[in-house]
């Protein structure tokens, strides 16, 4: 496989201006027609003219009207080149023949029960036509579908509808023209039976557009908070961004069988059903916000992404980093911010934190890759809608919103890189970023340590920063970074202290605003050193770090855990208010694990508990933020932290100190349990999901003590549940514990769901991740489940993804967990080698186990690498785990 790399970008030879499609859909073939107006980059070029093309089927091109010779072209299994075109512009026509039916891929055309839809991005045009597959090459299409009219009754593409009508013999046609040039990712084709939800938007400026979301029929009572979703964030979009929407129409197709969660093609886009569907009775609180969050995802895609592309696919983070930020602050405006703030920080400490530090480590902007396909990851988004949240936070709102305005106003049309965006930030605002772009290029989480000191007599107050950035591959040696400190420093009464200047660098630097002191200010670290003394500073404070988490990075501070408890009882800032709790937490975790590894019996630090029980009684705070805040860290954030990740000891240490809290605070989780029932019918709003978050989590707990009284509690939720959201909670809190109670309530959900496909899917999910010892084998008879589909992505995440999610059973001693996974990613590579590929990077932090564990895993993976066949996908992500 041949590997791709950033510095060998070179601009296209020729572009495309106008692309005429035109698709005659059939069972047996479909044959594909397109029309290009080619114009080159220069007068008198005579470069080769080279297409990509995968798995067509090529029936003839023309050039010019003329068709070609087979001595005037060449094909080869990826490309079809044409060696000398005629100068200057001209007409190229290719008529193919591709065979959806048997597109397992879900990448091109393909069907998905019954209808067809199709997936481009990043380079799956490719599998539906010749093409320079290149996001650079931006065109403005039309697309004719032809098609049975009583199979495929709704024919859509992107754009507007300009044409249709019937034929004889049960065809019928349907044309579309997009006015706005866009590059072949984002082109889209569903035909189908489906039927709408209609809504109306008016823009501000008036323009009135039809909203529709399609799906089967029966699903369209569940399309009521995907259509409210998609309104909210057209509203918002143009209230926080001034951003409206181009176009009088606008469609989301829902389909079941789909690799990723949405795509975004210009005013087509097509969902993963689970990100559309919802009602009280069958989606939880957490499927309702996903869907919240993704509408609006791929809602603002239409600016950040369609009307300013990216010039080749290492600038994904451009679109997608920057998307997934907007999409972030969309949701934290329409629920609480805080606790939308822990739960992307979660996710990036539990994801994105170990890719960074194991062998698939790649900065924000990769060098290279062999399939872009494996670098649509959690650094690419999460770590990169933190590089753009450093921009807002160095500039507050209104300087970003000037740099967002710039931009538009620059790039609306074009394809762009991220140096590109990082001009319009600095050049908006005057800004000196100094050495902020190795936030794209250097890969891997730095690490910060900050040392603290107050001098009484001189009444100042030191921070030292030191800085590391750790070797990832291929980059052994790091520049330092330019990390945003937002910091706070607290009076022992737990107030803020005003603060009005710094020295630094042996200079006072004002930090007030307006003349006005501040009580956050965010100091600047962009050397490996660095210090800053605040003067005037009455008492020795306690520093709030970080505050909000100003930058993707580990912080090793020197504040002990009296600090902490302070923190967590009083820092201004919620979010910190939250991390001291986790910092205490994650300590007192790892100081038992090492006691659970010395054989010394286990004692929680009643401290901790007391600490706990005060956020749990505390009726001022946000319930949703109390859930959050008595949350234990997730076993991988534990494992991370150790020099060589134990998963039976985090497990068994974790397990411990849930019952320990549950037995010593019983009493009041019960009363949280009493005291926040539903009362209404469901609602999705902040107070009803934040009583129902702390609802559930007491819930958990408490059936964590194998008490039969507790699971009688627990059996009483689930059957008077009126919603999922807590009758899925009241599930999971029984299935917790292994005997015929869990057995028998799994078996009734089953047969209360075994009609609706998305719930199912919750049930094998569920039992996937069980801890239970030796699930591995309960997982393999769930494959054999009628209701189990190897060729449906959401069901091989439930089961197998879900099952590597369960550190005990995935990393079992016996390598049985290995060895299930290891045979999965064989089988489905044949199918679906994207899905394959995210199976497989669960292998890749192997070298983080003991020995055994190691040479277990290090056996999959070769095995797997010595497979018939392997796909480009999958052997990325394998040989670069074991190099
Ligand atoms: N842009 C798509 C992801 C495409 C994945 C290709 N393998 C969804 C999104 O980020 O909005
Ligand atoms: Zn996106």
């Amino acid at each position: 496989p041949k590997e791709i790399f950033l510095k060998d970008y070179k601009l296209p030879d020729y572009y495309f201006e106008a692309v005429d499609l035109k698709f005659s859909l059939g069972e047996e073939k479909t044959i594909v027609s397109s029309k290009i107006t080619v114009s080159p980059k220069a007068e008198g070029c005579s470069a080769p003219l080279v297409l990509d093309g995968c798995d067509l089927k090529l029936v003839s091109v023309k050039v010019n009207s003329n068709e070609l010779k087979e001595e005037n072209f060449h094909l080869d299994l990826h490309h079809l080149t044409l060696p000398s075109p005629p100068s200057g512009k001209f007409t190229l026509e290719i008529v193919n023949e591709i065979y959806p039916q048997k597109n397992t891929s879900l990448e091109g055309l393909f069907k998905s029960s019954g209808n067809f839809c199709t997936q481009c991005e990043a380079e799956g045009f490719r599998k539906i036509t010749f093409y320079q597959d290149r996001p650079d090459i931006m065109a403005k299409y039309t697309c004719r579908i032809e098609a049975d009219k009583s199979l495929y009754p709704v024919l859509l593409s992107n754009g507007n509808l300009i044409e249709q009508g019937d034929f004889e013999g049960g065809r019928h046609y349907a044309l579309w023209e997009d006015p706005f040039k866009k590059p072949c990712y984002l082109f889209a084709l569903v035909a189908g039976h489906l039927e709408s939800r209609d809504d109306t938007f008016i823009t501000r400026s008036g323009r009135k557009v039809s909203l529709r979301i399609w799906t089967p029929v029966q699903d369209l009572p569940k399309t009521v908070h995907a259509m409210y979703s998609l309104k909210a964030a057209m509203k918002w979009d143009e209230n926080v961004f001034g951003l409206e929407y181009d176009l009088d129409l606008f469609n989301i197709v829902a389909v079941p069988d789909f690799d990723m969660g949405a795509m975004e093609n210009k005013s087509l886009n097509i969902f993963n059903s689970k990100l559309v569907l919802a009602s009280p009775e069958t989606a939880t609180d957490a499927d309702y916000a996903a869907i919240l969050g993704v509408i609006g995802h791929e809602y603002f895609h239409n600016w950040t992404g369609n009307r300013v592309t990216c010039r080749d696919w290492f600038q994904l983070s451009l679109k997608e980093g920057l998307t997934v930020f907007r999409d972030q602050e969309f949701s934290s405006d329409m629920g609480s911010r805080t606790v939308k703030r822990i739960a992307d920080v979660s996710r990036l400490r539990n994801f994105q934190f170990p890719q960074d530090a194991g062998p698939m480590a790649h900065p924000v902007r990769p060098h290279s890759y062999i399939k872009m396909d494996n670098f649509y990851t959690v650094t690419v988004y999460e770590k990169g809608a933190e590089v753009v949240r450093m921009y807002k936070t160095l500039l507050g709102s209104q300087g970003f919103r000037k740099g967002m305005d710039l931009y538009f106003k620059r790039h609306d049309g074009q394809a762009v890189t991220c140096e590109d965006f990082f001009a319009a930030m600095r050049d908006a605002n005057d800004a000196d970023f100094s050495n902020f772009l190795f936030w794209y290029s250097q890969a891997g989480t730095p690490h910060l340590k900050v040392t603290s000191s107050y001098n009484a007599e001189a009444r100042t107050y030191s921070l030292k920063f030191s800085q590391e950035v750790p070797p990832t591959p291929g980059q052994p040696v790091k520049e330092p970074m330019f990390i945003p400190v937002a910091i706070g420093l607290l009076y022992s009464n737990g107030k803020d202290m005003p603060l009005s200047s710094v020295y630094h660098d042996g200079k006072l630097e004002s930090v007030a605003v307006n003349d006005q002191p501040v009580y956050t200010t965010v100091l600047r670290v962009t050397k490996k050193e660095e210090e800053f003394v605040f003067p005037d500073i009455s008492e020795r404070p306690v520093p709030s770090l970080f505050r909000g988490y100003s930058a993707p990075i580990r912080l090793g501070s020197d504040l002990n855990d009296s600090d902490l408890f302070f923190l967590l009882a009083h820092d201004s800032d919620e979010f910190n208010r939250w991390e001291a709790g986790q910092v205490l937490a994650r300590n007192l975790m790892l100081s038992l694990v090492a006691d659970f590894q010395h054989n010394k019996p286990l004692v929680l630090n009643p401290q901790f508990v007391h600490g706990i029980k005060s956020i749990l009684c505390d009726s001022s705070l946000d319930k949703e933020f109390i859930a959050k805040a008595i949350t234990l860290p997730g076993e991988g954030e534990i494992m991370d932290m150790m020099k060589v990740a134990d998963p039976d000891a985090v497990h068994a240490v974790r397990s411990f100190i849930r019952k320990q809290l549950a037995s010593e605070l019983k009493e009041e989780f019960l009363i949280t349990v009493k005291d926040n029932k539903s009362t209404e019918q469901y609602v999705f709003n902040h107070p009803n999901m934040a009583r129902r978050a702390l609802k559930n989590i007491a819930l958990g707990y408490l059936a964590s003590l194998e008490d039969p009284e507790l699971a009688k509690l627990a059996l009483h939720e689930y059957k008077t549940a009126t919603n999922m959201t807590e009758q899925f909670a009241a599930l999971e809190a029984l299935a917790q514990n292994p005997g015929k109670a869990r057995d028998d309530v799994l078996a009734d959900f089953y047969s209360s769901w075994l009609d609706d496909f998305l719930v199912v899917n919750k049930w094998f999910a569920l039992q996937a991740m069980s801890d239970i010892p030796g699930n591995v084998e309960n997982v393999q008879n769930l494959l054999k489940h009628p209701a189990f589909d190897l060729r449906n992505p959401n069901k091989v995440h439930s089961l197998i993804l879900g099952f590597c999610r369960s550190p005990v059973n995935f990393h079992a001693k016996d390598g049985s967990g290995y060895r299930f996974l290891g045979e999965m990613v064989v089988q489905l590579d044949k199918l679906n080698p994207q899905v394959a590929s995210r199976m497989v990077s669960a292998f890749s932090r192997w070298r983080r186990y003991d020995e055994t564990r190691q040479s277990l895993a290090k056996a999959q993976l070769e095995m797997i690498l010595s497979s018939n066949g392997l796909s480009e996908n999958v052997f990325e992500i394998a040989s670069k785990s074991l190099a």
